[in-house]
């Protein structure tokens, strides 16, 4: 919003919860409802925002929870990638036979680094063969591959950015890193003695959220549509995660850390390591960490520039996950 754009969210359900939230931190962002599980209402969300840009960050996005409601991730993280891609393509009346004209919505889909998998080379690149070990895995595979198709097949300005797990102070609490720091404060503070936690030997390759969101930005301003790799190159372990945060708070993980095979994944990603170096050299770059009220992650959401001096094509549109 800060760079003139109009910013649309979409929101599903007809008395989400998560509405009042938004409205509360985000006043300025537009809602329109709509449902990645929906082509109709997606196509309506089209229709009436008009965007110039829209940014699919919508999915089930907990690796645990995709084994456990497996079809459903493959309709909302696969299956949606698609109906919003075909919502863009029929509102912009583009066929096979009928290319986008100049003024064409950009598509950016959130792509992930959970799609190498087992992973076949590292550091991995955008050319480095997927092996995805979870049913979320496999749907952001084929979100990847329809996105390349549609660029393909239609000319439309669709790209991925391959994101490697990107944290900030605003991620769930079911997620290692933050779940991590809350169990290191609970015990600190004496309202907890255990924190329990799966795989402490998984490594990933953990970035700051502010700085991947401008990527995706940075994507969508370039003259060639392509897909990038937004990583840091560095990697380390949940082991390490843990020895550092007990540390930071003057104890030792040792007395406190509980391996619970509760939180063992059926099929584990071993290590993850970016290889950034063509963002780097396209300079598809964030330009260094924000004050933490951004809003990374969330949605997809839908933008326009108000302004004439910056670019009429803006867009987010935000689907499922949202607005939290
Ligand atoms: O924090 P995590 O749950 O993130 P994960 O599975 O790597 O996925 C995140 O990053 C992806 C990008 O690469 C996104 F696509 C995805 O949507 C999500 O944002 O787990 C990180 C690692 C795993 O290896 C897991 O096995 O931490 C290990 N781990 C060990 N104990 C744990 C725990 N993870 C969680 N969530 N909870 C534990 O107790």
């Amino acid at each position: 919003m800060a760079q003139g754009y109009e910013v649309w969210g979409l929101v599903r359900g007809q008395a989400n919860p998560r509405v009042r939230r938004v409205r509360e931190l985000l006043g300025e962002v537009h809602l329109v409802r709509g449902d990645l599980l929906d082509q109709g209402s997606l196509i309506s969300a089209v229709e009436r925002v008009q965007p110039d840009e829209v940014y699919n960050l919508a999915a089930i996005s907990y690796v645990p929870m995709s084994w456990q409601q497996a079809e459903l991730t493959g309709e909302v993280t696969g299956l949606g990638v698609l109906r919003v891609l075909e919502a863009i393509r029929v509102c912009s009346g583009i066929s096979a036979s009928r290319s986008p004209g100049h003024a064409q919505i950009r598509f950016y889909q959130a792509s992930s680094s959970e799609m190498f998998g087992k992973v076949r080379e590292s550091p991995q690149t955008e050319q480095t063969p997927f092996h995805p070990r979870s049913p979320y895995g496999v749907a952001k595979a084929y979100g990847h591959h329809l996105t390349q198709n549609y660029r393909e097949s239609y000319g439309m300005f669709a790209v991925s950015g391959i994101l490697f797990n990107h944290e900030s102070p605003r991620r769930g609490a079911e997620f290692v890193t933050r779940k991590v720091s809350l169990g290191v404060a609970k015990i600190k503070l004496g309202f907890e003695r255990q924190l329990r936690l799966g795989n402490l030997g998984a490594s990933r390759d953990w970035g700051f959220a502010g700085d991947y969101v401008r990527a995706m930005h940075l994507m969508l301003g370039m003259d060639q549509p392509s897909d990038y790799i937004v990583g840091t190159g560095v990697t380390h372990s949940v082991g390490d995660l843990v020895d550092l945060a007990f540390g930071v708070a003057g104890l030792d993980w040792r007395d406190h850390v509980v391996t619970d095979a509760a939180f063992i994944r059926p099929a584990e990603v071993d290590r993850l390591c970016a290889n950034p170096a063509k963002a780097a050299e396209d300079r598809v770059r964030g330009a260094g960490h924000d004050d933490g009220r951004g809003r990374p992650g969330a949605v997809v959401g839908v933008r326009r520039a108000r302004g004439g001096l910056v670019r009429l094509r803006r867009v987010v549109a935000r689907a499922r996950v949202p607005i939290t």
